[in-house]
C-alpha cells in the first residue's frame, strides 16, 4: 500500500498531550472525506426494556453480513464465524435497526488480525450516525503495519478529522496488541468520548483513552450505529446498547470439536429480576447426540485453557444446570443445548446468584461430551448477561 507521507490538515498544537498524530490511513490515496451516499438511516424506535443489539457473526462464510447490516462503503462479509472487511481502504457499514442517542450509547467489538493483505488496518465503532452521515468515529489502528494495533483515534466522520474543542485526537497504546476488545461510550453528559481496550479478552480493561468536546458536534449527530474498517481486519462480537444496560455480550472462544464444530452460545435478552421478559440461552453448533449442559458463574470472565482448543471462560465457583442431550446427528454439528433461564432460577431458588438484583452480571458457558477430545469434552464460547429490573 501507499507509504505514509507527511500531509496533515491539523494544527500540531492540538496534539501536544496526545503524541504524534500521523495517521497512516490518511496518506496519499485515501479519501477520508469521501463518504458514500447512503440509504436512509434506520430509525425504528426501540422501546423494549433493554434496547440492545448484538452480532457474533456466527454463520456460514458469506460475501455480506446479511440483512442486519447496510453496507455504505467497501464490502463486509463472514469468515469463520467472524466479520471482516473484504475490499480495500476505508469501509463502513451501518446496523439496520440499532438506534440510540449517542450520549448514553455503549458499543463494543473484538478487533482481530487481518484476514489478508496489508497490515495497515483499523477497526472502528461509529456512533450518532445522522441522515447526512455525520458521526463520531473511534478506532484502534495498526498505524505502522507491523501486525500490532498500536494507536487509537477519535474523529468526526468516517476516518474523518478532529472536531472543534477536541482535547486530543490520537493516543498510543502502551502495549500494542494483535487483538483485543474495544468498548466505546460517552460520559460527562455526552461531552467526553471514551475508548476502553481489553487486550487479552479477560473482561478487565487494560488501557483507557478519552477526549472532550463532543457537545460541539452533538446538534448534528443522529442515532445510528456502525462499524468501519480499513483494509481487511477481522472483527467479532459486536454489541451496542442505548445505555439502559449492557447487551448480552458474547466473549471468549469456542473450542473446535473432533468433528470441527465450534459451539456458539447466545442469549435472547438480559434476564429480568421481576421476570418481566424471557431470557433463553441457546447453544448452536454442538456435536450431535452428545450429552452436555449449560453452566454459569457470577464471579467474572476468565480465559483459561481447558484442552487443546477449548477455554474455560467463567471464574469459579460455577452453577450447573441439568444435563441434556444435544439432538441432531452423530458426527454432525447440528446439536443444540438450551436453557430457559427464568424457569431454571424459579425452580432453583438457592442456585448460585440468588436472589438476583438489577445490575448483577452472569457469565454463561456450555460443556458437552466429545470422547476423542482432551478431557473427553469441549466448551462453547461464553455470554455475559446483566440483570435488568
Ligand atoms: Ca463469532
Ligand atoms: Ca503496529
Ligand atoms: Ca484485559
Amino acid at each position: 500500500m501507499h507509504r505514509p507521507i507527511a500531509v496533515f490538515l491539523l494544527a500540531p498544537a492540538l496534539f501536544a498531550q496526545s503524541g504524534p498524530a500521523f495517521d497512516a490511513t490518511q496518506g496519499a490515496g485515501s479519501t477520508p472525506s469521501a463518504i458514500a451516499a447512503v440509504s436512509t438511516v434506520a430509525s425504528t424506535p426501540v422501546s423494549s426494556l433493554v434496547a440492545s443489539w448484538s452480532d457474533n457473526f456466527n454463520r456460514p462464510n458469506a460475501p455480506t453480513l446479511g440483512p442486519d447490516w447496510l453496507p455504505q462503503a467497501g464490502s463486509f462479509g463472514i469468515d469463520t464465524n467472524r466479520g471482516w472487511a473484504s475490499a480495500s481502504s476505508i469501509q463502513w457499514t451501518q446496523h439496520a435497526t440499532a438506534a440510540s442517542s449517542y450520549a448514553n450509547a455503549v458499543a463494543s467489538m473484538d478487533f482481530l488480525p487481518k484476514v489478508q493483505g496489508s497490515s495497515l488496518v483499523y477497526v472502528a465503532l461509529v456512533f450518532g450516525i445522522s441522515p447526512t452521515n455525520d458521526n463520531i468515529f473511534m478506532k484502534v489502528q495498526d498505524n505502522d503495519s507491523n501486525g500490532f494495533y498500536d494507536r487509537v483515534y477519535f474523529y468526526r466522520g468516517i476516518n474523518g478529522s478532529p472536531w472543534t474543542g477536541q482535547t486530543g485526537t490520537s493516543f498510543p497504546l502502551v502495549t500494542p496488541t494483535v487483538s483485543g476488545r474495544m468498548t466505546c461510550y460517552f460520559t460527562n453528559n455526552g461531552d467526553t468520548a471514551n475508548i476502553d481496550i481489553d487486550n487479552n479478552f479477560d473482561g478487565t480493561v487494560d488501557e483507557h483513552f478519552q477526549t472532550n468536546g463532543v457537545l460541539n458536534v452533538a446538534p448534528t449527530l443522529g442515532t445510528g450505529f456502525g462499524i468501519s474498517c480499513y483494509n481487511n481486519p477481522a472483527v467479532d462480537n459486536w454489541s451496542a446498547s442505548d445505555g439502559t444496560t449492557a447487551a448480552p455480550s458474547t466473549y471468549c472462544t469456542a473450542g473446535t470439536t473432533s468433528n470441527g464444530c465450534a459451539a456458539s452460545i447466545s442469549a435472547s435478552a438480559n434476564p429480568s429480576v421481576s421476570l418481566a421478559s424471557a431470557c433463553n440461552i441457546a447453544v448452536a453448533n454442538v456435536e450431535g447426540q452428545k450429552s452436555g449442559l449449560i453452566f454459569y458463574s457470577v464471579s467474572g470472565q476468565l480465559i483459561q485453557a481447558w484442552n487443546a482448543t477449548s477455554f474455560l471462560c467463567v471464574k469459579a465457583p460455577t452453577q450447573r444446570s441439568s444435563t441434556q442431550v444435544s439432538g441432531g446427528s452423530v458426527g454432525q454439528c447440528d446439536g443444540t443445548l438450551s436453557l430457559d433461564w427464568n424457569a431454571f432460577q424459579t425452580a432453583n431458588p438457592t442456585a448460585l446468584g440468588n436472589p438476583w438484583s438489577a445490575g448483577n452480571k452472569v457469565q454463561v458457558q456450555a460443556w458437552f461430551r466429545d470422547p476423542p477430545a482432551g478431557k473427553a469434552t469441549n466448551l462453547s464460547n461464553a455470554v455475559e448477561l446483566t440483570y435488568v429490573p
